[in-house]
């Protein structure tokens, strides 16, 4: 579509950025937080790279408020963050840690002072330990129960004061690195036991949704899901066909079961047949269909380009986690697709495709078969950044690759998507989960690397300024 005129980002434009409470916070152990399965994990030697972790992350925890106001000056409309589930309970229920509570208060006040809506994301990943070690975390149908309670402890304490919550962040890629490549804890690779925990987030995101309308019920929630929508390598109909299976298995099996609250049935009986589907107890779809979202949150990064897979061929391959170009091998399911790279696109050091279209193409996919409003919940660029001598950092590919996913933005908003807002991954530079400190995304560069914390110093890049633009000419100025 080409339109002879297209239309301006709405005046409620929520402009934002992101970020998550381990990639942020540091803080790991302070007033009364308990340990999540991520202080854990990244202990084991091997699993990050070069061994780091969020112990101290950019302490986020201490700065808030001179993060909040590097925000403030940047004109930001939202700030999305997450809460640390053990920050508030130690050991995953019971009675609260009120030092967790307070620190998010204070955060949530800071930002309404300054007229930045909060995003409030209620589970990025951080599962407190004890629950893993008790049931086995999101294996459990014990997990929703005390899931509901975390949150229903949020929506009371903060539902006047928040009106955007995020459910389950990318329960798809969290649950594909942690129960299929054996990448996040708890570090499994049985697809079975995949799609069995999967089962149970599924029931424990309608729940909490469901808890969250009586609770909160003038405010927005949603999942935000990993999206990166399926291209075929040609137009051979083989081709066509290992598409449309990877557009179905790695992206409607999840969006089609939180916006309609059943699961596509060809990918159900798909698993049927292979003998991993799985179990679904009586009452389950109604939990699911009493759940669905207000809108869809999505992160997007990239496509992926897709080709036939034997019944033989690769299984699921872990990702470029070095920033060596060119490393990714390909990936998929066997006998039913695996991915290959689009020599139509450029790619980042970690190989991940700059296609700004896709954006468009993804929202359009979604607006039209899900019929909702989508919030783009994260969309950045991870690369090297380097700071000069006089404390500068000169990152025109990152506005580039911004610039061109806002103009994507605008171009879906033309073509009729109900676009709630951006958020830019991330604000400040943050601990990427498996990439350590050298994969950067922020505007705020953060003086550390991988062993030391240094001073943690802010220093605004480029892209600070340019997008401090951009918010305040309302998408105009790119
Ligand atoms: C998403 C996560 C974020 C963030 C981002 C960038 O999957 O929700 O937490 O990490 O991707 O990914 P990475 O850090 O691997 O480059």
């Amino acid at each position: 579509m080409q339109h002879r005129e297209r239309k301006p980002f709405p005046a409620d434009f929520l402009w934002g950025a992101a970020s998550a409470a381990y990639q942020v916070e540091g803080a790991w152990d302070a007033d009364g937080k308990g340990p999540s399965v991520w202080d854990i994990f990244t202990r084991e030697p091997g699993r990050t790279f070069q061994g780091s972790n969020g112990e101290v992350a950019v302490d986020h925890y201490h700065r808030f408020e001179e993060d909040v106001a590097l925000m403030a000056e940047m004109g930001l409309k939202a700030y999305r963050f997450s809460v640390s589930w053990p920050r508030i309970f130690p050991t995953g229920r019971g009675a609260p840690n009120e030092a967790g509570l307070a620190f998010y208060e204070r955060l949530i006040d800071a930002l309404r002072a300054h007229g930045i809506e909060p995003v409030l994301t209620l589970y990025h990943w951080d599962l407190p330990q004890a629950l893993q070690d008790e049931y086995g975390g999101w294996e459990s149908r014990r997990i929703i129960a005390d899931f509901e309670h975390y949150c229903v402890t949020l929506f009371q304490r903060f539902g006047g004061k928040v009106k955007w919550w995020v459910s389950l962040n990318e329960q798809n890629y969290n649950l594909t690195n942690a129960y299929q490549l054996g990448t996040h804890p708890p570090a499994v690779q049985d697809r079975k036991r995949f799609f069995a925990a999967n089962h149970v987030a599924f029931l424990a995101n309608a729940t909490v949704i469901a808890a969250f309308r009586r609770h909160v019920p003038d405010g927005h929630i949603g999942p935000s899901f990993a999206y990166s929508p399926a291209y075929p390598a040609s137009c051979d109909p083989a081709e066509l066909l290992a598409f449309e299976n990877a557009e179905e298995f790695t992206n409607h099996w999840w969006l089609g079961t939180y916006c309609f609250g059943r699961y596509p049935r060809g990918t159900l009986a798909w698993l049927r047949e292979t003998g991993e589907a799985p179990e679904i107890m009586p009452g389950d779809e109604a939990i699911l269909r009493a759940g669905t979202p207000d809108f869809v949150g999505i992160n997007y990064y990239q496509t992926l380009t897709y080709t036939t897979n034997a019944l033989d061929g690769v299984t699921m391959q872990r990702i470029n986690t070095t920033g060596e170009k060119g490393t990714t091998p390909s990936s998929g399911v066997p006998g039913l697709y695996r991915t290959l790279p689009n020599p139509r696109v450029e790619t980042t050091n970690w190989d991940w495709a700059i296609d700004p279209v896709g954006l468009r193409i993804g929202l359009r996919r979604l607006s039209s078969r899900y019929a909702l409003p989508i919030l783009i919940t994260e969309n950045g660029l991870g690369e090297f950044d380097t700071l000069t001598e006089d404390e500068r950092v000169h990152d025109d590919y990152r506005i580039d690759y911004l610039r061109r996913h806002i103009e994507a933005c605008r171009d879906g908003i033309s073509d009729g998507v109900q676009l709630l807002g951006y958020c830019a991954w991330s604000f400040t530079d943050i601990l990427s989960w498996l990439n350590g400190y050298q994969k950067r995304y922020g505007f705020v560069y953060v003086d550390r690397d991988e062993h030391d914390p240094r001073d943690l110093r802010r220093v605004r890049k480029d892209s600070f300024y340019w997008y401090r633009r951009v918010i305040a000419s309302g998408g105009v100025d790119l």
